[in-house]
């Protein structure tokens, strides 16, 4: 049976991808150890058998969050056969980083370009060829919130999964200072045999660059050449600092974003002008996020809302003070003085009463 994992960032239409391969028969259990929901279903497709995992929606695989961490460790621990990253057609740039950190990794990553249908309302144009010849791995159309594409998208997760030569690792280019110390630490950690069982020698060298806590400290306890890894880290990112004003880390993730724009550069155009491309939220997101503008209009709302609660709840709340006005004026008249009747009607009737008269405005 071939595993499928299902990666995204959130929003990507990756749920909804799931429920049309899954036909939303699946079961829900927790990733070990950790309270992130892992949703899992057996699938028939073609007379073959597969096991698809959805993945945490992140944003990277740098293990930031704990989703972030759950969805590299299954990536790195399960090896699943093949992974499907859904990208959302409408923001490829964006979508776009993680898959590239697949790529790094050499994991057996292909693509659901989702969300076509927004992207063409929104007159951006992808060649799904030329993308899927750029990324050199199979690149499929779906809408998942209308069920399209989600054939095609199997049919060609099954040639995937069975090929022999899937995804090659993405050698990358981080500028020469970078490329010279990862090719020394590459080739040390190759030599060594450092983490090599369960990891690419590279992707190792990058990580430790990356200064990620989850392979520094896994390195800490492998020893080996773990020492001179952090150390040649450490001179190139006290170097890059003085040099540069910023961290490895920051350069690093700068010429992923140079790759994925080199790419898309061939890949996706614009009917429009670039003005054009403001759309509608954006335009509202550069009024509601101003500095200045944003707590302004918060606390306008803010304001309305009260006003609107006491203008809304105004004649509720009277209604509610006449109807106990009332009981309590029925009960003072039906009953005889004493303990009882002032436990009716101070207690009871203007106690209940007074609680009850909030309510219109707590609603
Ligand atoms: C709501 N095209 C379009 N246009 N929308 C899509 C597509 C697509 O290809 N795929 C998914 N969506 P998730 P994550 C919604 O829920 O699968 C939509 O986070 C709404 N909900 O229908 O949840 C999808 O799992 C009310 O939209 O993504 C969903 O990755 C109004 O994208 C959203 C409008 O999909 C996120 C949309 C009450």
């Amino acid at each position: 049976m071939k595993s499928v994992a299902i990666a995204g960032n959130p929003n990507c239409g990756k749920t909804s991808l799931f429920n049309n391969i899954t036909g939303a028969n699946y079961h829900v259990a927790n990733y070990p150890g950790v309270t992130v929901e892992k949703k899992e279903a057996k699938i028939k497709h073609s007379g073959e058998e597969f096991v698809i995992v959805d993945l945490p929606g992140t944003y990277s695989l740098s293990p930031y969050s704990l989703e972030e961490k759950v969805a590299r460790d299954y990536v790195v621990n399960e090896k699943p056969d093949v992974i499907i990253n859904v990208l959302d057609a409408s923001n490829l740039e964006r979508n776009l980083y993680m898959f590239v950190q697949f790529m790094e990794m050499g994991a057996p990553v292909m693509a659901a370009l989702n969300m076509v249908d927004v992207a063409k309302l929104r007159k951006i144009n992808i060649d799904i060829k030329a993308l899927g010849e750029k990324l050199n791995v199979p690149v499929i159309e779906t809408v998942a919130r209308e069920n399209k594409g989600t054939k095609e998208l199997l049919d060609e997760v099954a040639k995937f999964g069975a090929s022999q030569k899937k995804s090659s690792p993405l050698d990358i280019s981080y500028g020469p200072d970078i490329d010279e110390v990862l090719v020394k630490m590459e080739t040390k950690i190759k030599d060594a045999g450092f983490m090599t069982a369960k990891y690419l020698p590279r992707w190792v060298a990058l990580k430790y660059l990356e200064n990620d806590e989850q392979i520094v400290s896994e390195g800490a306890e492998t020893g080996g050449v773990h020492h001179e890894l952090s150390a040649m880290a450490e001179k190139l990112n006290s170097h890059i600092k003085t040099t540069q004003k910023t961290t490895a880390e920051n350069l690093i993730a700068d010429y992923r974003y140079g790759y994925i724009s080199s790419i898309l550069k061939s890949v996706v155009s614009h009917e429009d002008s670039p003005l054009d491309r403001l759309y509608l939220s954006d335009r509202i997101d550069q009024v509601l996020t101003n500095k200045v503008l944003g707590p302004m209009i918060m606390l306008g709302f803010l304001y309305l809302i009260y006003e609107f609660t006491f203008w809304a709840s105004e004649y509720p709340v009277m209604w509610l003070e006449s109807l106990f006005g009332w009981l309590g004026g029925v009960a003072d008249a039906g009953m005889s003085e004493g303990l009882l009747k002032s436990l009716v009607t101070s207690g009871i009737i203007d106690g209940v009463g007074g609680v009850l008269g909030f309510a219109p405005l707590i609603l």
